[in-house]
């Protein structure tokens, strides 16, 4: 493609709920444009920005796509986004870097728990926003209903432009409410010249032209005037003044259509082109103007065999082929290569891009996902991208044994092109952690293992990061004497254990007087003691929250040691342990969820049944509640399948770490009559 000013830009992210027709509109916006020579679908595997093969698998997008078109001289980026949440972080992303978002709904279902979400993150940016009632072809589809549900859910700003005429397998055309002129094409895009409005629907086309007009006419004092001195206005008059409010923000114009058949797509185009800014209009970062380049990196495709892909959004000047730019996070230079121009996975080069649009790198050494490339280093005003944490996750071994550094690294590939994808090793329990948003979020990153990078692995749940603690002072000795032949062992020593507050830290605190214990022995008396604490006697779990007095003692001339006073410090701890009253602890989680209205006895239930304690519920509006609990972690390491199930999927829930608090003592027991028995069968093998 050619350069385009910047004024000719649009930058566009398709969003919306899962499954709302977003990739085949991507791809009968690209076809109607002539950019590709076919309609592909979902069905057969051939849209352009459903390209990998997890999305073929499971029809669904799974990561942010780069295509662009160019209608009435202007070139549009496209960014088809994935509607499931396991998937946001590229369509997070994508938001961040468009001046526009195309919204898509379902005319069966209308306005469902995603788009409620992504119209507030658009509202939030700031964003022009058009809408696409699609699906008007389908069973039980009704325009006029969805209309309803997204003027009292998302905004009454929202403004039908179109409305169908008929619906279902009887969906016969469209009207163009501006021009009020009729195009009878069920199928192919305005095919043929437009007709008089079909008398079935000449009453509905005059009500939705009204409203068109009042909102319009609104957000213009002089057209407003004219209206009411002549009660009328022509529809180019009407258009010009939309495409004004639109760009404004004012208003959000609604059309309608079928994806999969073409049918609604130069509406959307021309909507694109008139309704949303252009990036002359509203530039992104601060600090960047003046002649120096600046890119700013909102995805990372880790491709095996092309290497890094990062995708880009110029902010200012012009970035070419074969330069060299500095990364503002490592300071370090990153060579540019070859640029490269997206149409999905298709890569063409590229020489240049300007400010405002969006292109592609590969090979760089060490950019990722929200790195700003700059020619000349200087400070760069933006907001850095924000992720989820993630909300669940699952211990993860390789099958075979010898993989875990292959498997390591290729976690951390994944992670570079989806931040949302977590890997830690848990430091008590030693397992590594695999954490994601959702679980075909997890699943998909294993099935990329497998296929991308040869690695089969295994997910268990992960093990609770259980503590132990004391109650009680105690005061204990411990005394390690060996007398083999020559030269023998003595270590002596007495300690008091305090608890310390708030069941954390611990201290060791030289009380001996007199020397009873040369100088030299009293440090391994503390690491005796601290290794020991590594394993505590109920379950086996780290103890926590202890101070060590260290009281009294003896030693013998020529037997004692460090290692004799290290095992006598052993040997006090644990007997000390036993009379110290002490207790298992178990991490208490923070949990805010938010489910349908309907559904929030069946979730509180639920979480009481998990020993939740409800902290606050609160209605949000467009018919979720948001409820905030503490739930100890042991009991919601699966609470996404239940929390599915309990709201049909329109629940979803984030997880933060609180604090360690005592396990109840009848549970307690279970759990260390199991570690016991484990330990038990360790020993044994
Ligand atoms: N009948 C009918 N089916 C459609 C229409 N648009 C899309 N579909 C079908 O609906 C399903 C989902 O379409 P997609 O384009 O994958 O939807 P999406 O919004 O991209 O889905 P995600 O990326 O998973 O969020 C596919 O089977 C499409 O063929 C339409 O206008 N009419
Ligand atoms: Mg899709």
């Amino acid at each position: 493609m050619p350069q385009f000013e910047p004024s000719k830009i649009r930058n566009v992210a398709v969003v919306g709920h899962r499954g709302t027709g977003k990739t085949s509109l991507v791809e009968a916006l690209l076809f109607q444009a002539g950019a590709v020579n076919r309609l592909g679908s979902i069905e057969a595997s051939s849209t352009v920005s459903d390209w990998d093969e997890d999305e073929h698998r499971r029809q669904m997008s799974l990561a942010a796509s780069l295509c662009h078109l160019e209608w009435q001289g202007r070139k549009i980026n496209l960014i088809d986004t994935p509607g499931d949440p396991g998937f946001q972080a590229d369509t997070l992303a994508a938001l961040r870097v468009v001046e526009g978002a195309l919204v898509a709904v379902n005319a069966v279902n209308g306005v469902e728990v995603q788009t409620t979400r992504l119209w507030e993150r658009c509202e939030a940016l700031d964003l022009c926003r058009v809408v696409f009632v699609n699906m008007l072809d389908r069973e039980r589809a009704d325009f006029f209903a969805a209309l309803e549900g997204i003027r009292s859910q998302l905004s009454d700003r929202c403004v039908a432009v179109q409305i169908p005429i008929g619906h279902e397998h009887e969906l016969k055309g469209i009207v163009d409410l501006f021009h009020m002129r009729a195009y009878m094409s069920p199928e192919g895009d305005r095919e043929g010249a437009p007709v008089d409005i079909p008398a079935e629907i000449a009453d509905q086309a005059a009500t939705y032209r009204e409203q068109l007009v009042d909102s319009v006419v609104e957000t213009d004092e002089a057209l407003m005037e004219r209206y009411l001195e002549e009660g009328e206005v022509s529809g180019d008059e009407l258009a010009a003044a939309l495409k004004n409010a639109v760009v404004a923000g004012e208003l959000f114009p609604v059309t309608c259509g079928v994806a999969t058949k073409n049918l609604g797509t130069t509406s959307v185009l021309d909507l694109l082109v008139e309704g949303v800014p252009s990036p002359v209009k509203k530039p992104l970062a601060a600090g960047v103007d003046g002649d120096a380049a600046a890119a700013f990196v909102f995805k990372t495709v880790a491709d095996p065999f092309a290497g890094r892909i990062n995708v880009f959004r110029v902010l200012a000047g012009k970035l070419a082929s074969d330069s060299t730019l500095v990364n503002v996070r490592t300071h370090s230079k990153e060579r540019v290569g070859q640029l490269l121009e997206l149409q999905g996975k298709e890569h063409v080069q590229a020489q240049e891009f300007g400010p405002g649009d969006i292109g592609a790198v590969s090979k760089l050494k060490e950019t990722v996902t929200g790195d700003v490339l700059l020619t000349q280093e200087r400070p760069v005003e933006l907001a850095p991208l924000e992720f989820p944490q993630p909300v669940m996750s699952f211990a993860i071994t390789p099958k075979a044994k010898g993989d875990e550094e292959k498997m390591g690294t290729a976690l951390r590939r994944l992670a570079e092109e989806d931040p949302t994808l977590t890997l830690r090793r848990d430091e008590q329990t030693g397992e590594q952690l695999l954490g994601g948003l959702s679980q075909i979020h997890v699943e998909v990153a294993v099935e990329r293992l497998r296929r991308r990078f040869g690695v089969e692995v295994d997910l268990h749940q992960p093990r609770v990061p259980y503590l132990e603690t004391i109650r009680k002072e105690s005061r204990a000795q411990g005394r390690y004497k060996k007398q083999t032949g020559g030269r023998g062992q003595f270590g002596d020593c007495h300690i008091v254990l305090e608890p310390l507050p708030g069941h954390e830290g611990y201290e060791f605190v030289d009380k001996i007087v007199g020397g009873v214990i040369p100088q030299g022995f009293r440090p391994a008396v503390d690491k005796g003691i601290q290794e020991a604490m590594l394993h505590g006697d109920l379950a086996g779990a780290p103890v926590k929250g202890v101070r060590v007095l260290l009281v009294d003692g003896s030693y013998h001339s020529v037997d004692s040691s460090e290692m004799a006073f290290k095992i006598a410090g052993s040997l006090a701890f644990k007997s000390a342990y036993e009379k110290a009253d002490p207790v298992l602890l178990e991490p208490i989680m923070a949990l805010e969820a938010a489910v349908p209205d309907e559904t929030v006895g069946a979730v509180n239930g639920d979480l009481n049944s998990r020993r939740g304690r409800l902290h606050g519920m609160e209605p949000t509006g467009s018919g979720m509640t948001s409820i905030k609990a503490e739930v100890p972690m042991a009991e919601i390491l699966t609470y996404s399948q239940s929390l599915t199930s309990l709201t049909g999927g329109r629940g979803d829930y984030t997880l933060s770490f609180l604090r360690y608090e005592e396990v109840p003592a009848h549970i307690a027991q279970r759990i260390i009559e199991e570690a016991r028995r484990e330990r038990e069968e360790a020993k044994a093998s």
